[in-house]
């Protein structure tokens, strides 16, 4: 995978740091543990079993409630990071856990944790996550079209950045359209950045971005305009996103992981190369994850989509997310996004 920005790898004192800078993928990651001699398993039940004894230690099994809370950061395929206080802690979740977590701790969760005491081979302190706290929001998907189960992507966030990009990808206004229903059915305020301005829009499109664009704002929808290589619209973002938590999501490619580079460029994200994914379905961004913001707030990065299958949305509810439809008044392409939602909620 190519990486504009990614630094060559260094020696193990700092993979530390960059496991949590994300600087890899999950399975990048295990293979670089390789000098690890635990087996992630053993090491699990390590962190349960000292975390119990620690427990029982203090008399304190029940006393769930006076446990520290932190916030999940990013979920890997065995452990989670929770950063409470700017420590980052590896936990492992109880099988038994409250109902919150039913579908499973995503990135944002605030969580009581456990410590036990140890640390993992990066030196990272370990923890045990006990108990998920109520969400204020949630972004859900479906599994897909067909809506058997849900996926809840990342909980407590303010708003979501819906982000397109002018050209090169082109957009996809009927995904888009779909994302802002998830966006307002888990209480998220919806924002649509157009991406990628200094790029010409594709004559033929239809309809053309950035009457679209304005036609979401005649919506009462946040619009804003953007191009991480001109360096436009880049102070109103940031302006939009201070001191509020911000899911961006949007097809891979159209720029996200860029945006949040441009406005932070301590934290140095991957980048992607457009013709290396166009041309192998490869997402550069692999996994959700939190990052604060040094002016106030904080950023989840999450990876490309290609479908956003809905979640808690039924036909006697779908004319409420599109007033234009049900008033007559709505351009074809909004027609056709509530038409196909309507046809998959049938079936
Ligand atoms: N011309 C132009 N290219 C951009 C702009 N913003 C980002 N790019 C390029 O678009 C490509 C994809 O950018 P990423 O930031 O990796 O896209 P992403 O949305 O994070 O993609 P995934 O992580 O795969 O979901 C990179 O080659 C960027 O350099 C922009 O404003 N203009
Ligand atoms: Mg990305």
């Amino acid at each position: 995978m190519s990486s504009r920005r990614r630094k060559k790898p260094r020696q193990n004192e700092d993979l530390a740091e960059r496991y949590i800078q994300g600087d890899f993928e999950e399975e990048n990651a295990e293979k670089e543990q390789r000098f690890t001699n635990r087996s992630k398993n053993a090491e699990q039940e390590k962190i349960l079993k000292t975390a119990a004894m620690r427990a029982s230690d203090e008399g304190s099994a029940a006393g769930i409630e006076s446990l520290p809370i932190g916030q999940v950061i990013q979920i890997h395929s065995l452990f989670c990071e929770v950063e409470r206080e700017s420590v980052t802690y590896l936990c492992v979740t109880r099988k038994t856990l409250n109902k919150v977590a039913e579908t499973g701790i995503v990135v944002g969760d605030r969580v009581r944790i456990r410590e036990s005491g140890t640390k993992d081979d990066l030196g990272r302190p370990e923890a045990v996550i006990e108990q998920v706290l109520a969400r204020d929001t949630v972004l859900t998907r479906s599994d897909s079209f067909k809506q058997i189960e849900q996926h809840p992507i990342v909980a407590n966030a303010d708003q979501m950045l819906i982000v397109a990009s002018v050209a090169n990808p082109g957009v996809k206004w009927g995904l888009i359209d779909r994302m802002l229903i998830a966006a307002q059915s888990g209480k998220l305020k919806p924002i649509v950045c157009l991406n990628k301005f200094d790029l010409p829009p594709d004559d033929a499109e239809s309809p053309q971005p950035l009457e679209a664009l304005e036609y979401y704002q005649k919506l009462g929808i946040s619009i804003l305009k953007t191009s991480v290589e001109y360096e436009l619209g880049l102070d109103l973002l940031r302006a939009m996103l201070k001191d509020r938590t911000t899911v961006l999501a949007g097809s891979s490619g159209v720029g996200k992981s860029s945006l949040i580079n441009a406005i932070q460029p301590q934290l140095d994200l991957r980048v992607g190369d457009v013709s290396e994914y166009t041309a192998k379905g490869r997402h550069t961004t692999t996994s959700a994850r939190r990052y604060p913001l040094g002016f106030g707030g904080a950023v989840i990065d999450t990876p490309g989509v290609k479908v956003f299958g809905l979640w808690d949305v039924t036909r006697e509810n779908l004319d409420g997310f599109f007033p234009d439809v049900a008033a007559g008044t709505a351009p074809p392409w909004r027609r056709e996004s509530f038409d196909r939602i309507a046809e998959s909620l049938a079936k």
